[in-house]
């Protein structure tokens, strides 16, 4: 089994229907889907993927053979004491954002990942208009929600992760189970080596590696805006032996200063139903301090707290 796969294009033809219901199927049954044929061209993959294991070879590996993590694990194969490293993740991270300062000795990374960045801008800005038609609200309805009522200011943020082979996957996490915090979540993944995986009706199971799509999922915000029509979904990656998984995340949240609620038509509609299952109302900026805090934990605390704000 594995997450549904959509082809995007068909989105504007005689199978429009069908791919809108698929894509609402895959925001309320899993959460997680993936776009084949979603119109970022092939070529600019190419560049990223190069770019993105030229920067990790050239600029990281170094850092993270020194880096906290793999002190902390090396310590532990040689206590042999049978514990897991529980509080980190094996994983290399750096966060792009428009004026970063940019990594400055992999040729090509910072024209690539520029153009990269603006074309699954697009894609996430499309999706979200597919998820207002979807869910009944007008269109721009999210967009304009994540932009705080003040002009273009959501957050669009582009994390490049590898997760380096771990000679003891059994002792650490690649990266802990979480849901993530924000609204769209754009990821580019490894072709060959996996390891990430979602848990669906009570296991785990694999996002299966498939060149050149782009897995869409759906952060605490969504679920929220849409008061728990999309719920967000734990997810997890492996750490493993063999290979170096290279994964580009691409979020799309609220500005820190929007005001995030459920949108008063689901409201509506859901206030017929007998339990009432209204989600809080809040500033974003409030729900990350609790999120920073409480990131690899249940989401239902993160509601109540900022509910009590
Ligand atoms: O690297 C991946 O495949 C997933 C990354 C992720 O879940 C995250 O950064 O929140």
């Amino acid at each position: 089994m594995g997450i549904p796969v959509i082809d995007f294009s068909k989105l504007n033809g005689e199978e429009r229907a069908t791919t809108m219901a698929e894509i609402a199927n895959g925001c309320e049954e899993w959460g997680f889907f993936q776009l084949v044929n979603h119109g970022i061209p092939e070529e600019i993959l190419e560049r990223v993927k190069k770019v993105c294991s030229q920067y990790y070879e050239l600029e990281r590996e170094g850092e993270f053979k020194n880096s906290t993590t793999t002190k902390l694990f090396n310590d532990l194969v040689v206590k042999k004491s049978g514990e897991k490293l529980e509080n980190v993740d094996w994983e290399d991270v750096i966060t792009l954002l428009d004026n970063n300062e940019w990594p400055a000795k992999t040729p090509g990374f910072k024209e690539t990942m520029a153009e990269y960045r603006s074309e699954v801008k697009i894609l996430a800005e499309k999706i979200m208009q597919v998820m207002d038609e979807n869910l009944g609200l007008s269109a721009g309805y999210i967009k304009k929600a994540f932009d705080g009522g003040d002009g273009d200011n959501a957050f669009f943020g582009t994390k490049v992760s590898h997760y380096p082979p771990c000679p003891n996957p059994e002792l650490v996490n690649g990266l802990r189970a979480h849901t993530d915090a924000g609204g769209v979540i754009l990821l580019f993944q490894d072709d060959q080596v996996g390891g990430l995986q979602i848990f669906k009706d009570g296991q785990w199971i694999d996002v299966q590696p498939l060149p050149n799509s782009i897995v869409i999922n759906t952060g605490d915000q969504i679920e929220v805006l849409s008061n728990g029509r999309y719920k967000s979904v734990w997810h997890r990656v492996l750490a493993t032996p063999d290979g170096n998984r290279r994964s580009i995340a691409s979020f799309y949240n609220p500005s820190l200063q929007a005001t995030i609620a459920p949108a008063p038509e689901l409201v509506e509609r859901s206030a017929n139903q007998e339990k009432d299952h209204t989600y809080p109302k809040f500033v974003f900026a409030d729900y990350m301090s609790v999120y920073a805090e409480q990131k690899f934990l249940p989401k239902e605390p993160r509601f109540q707290a900022v509910r009590a704000m």
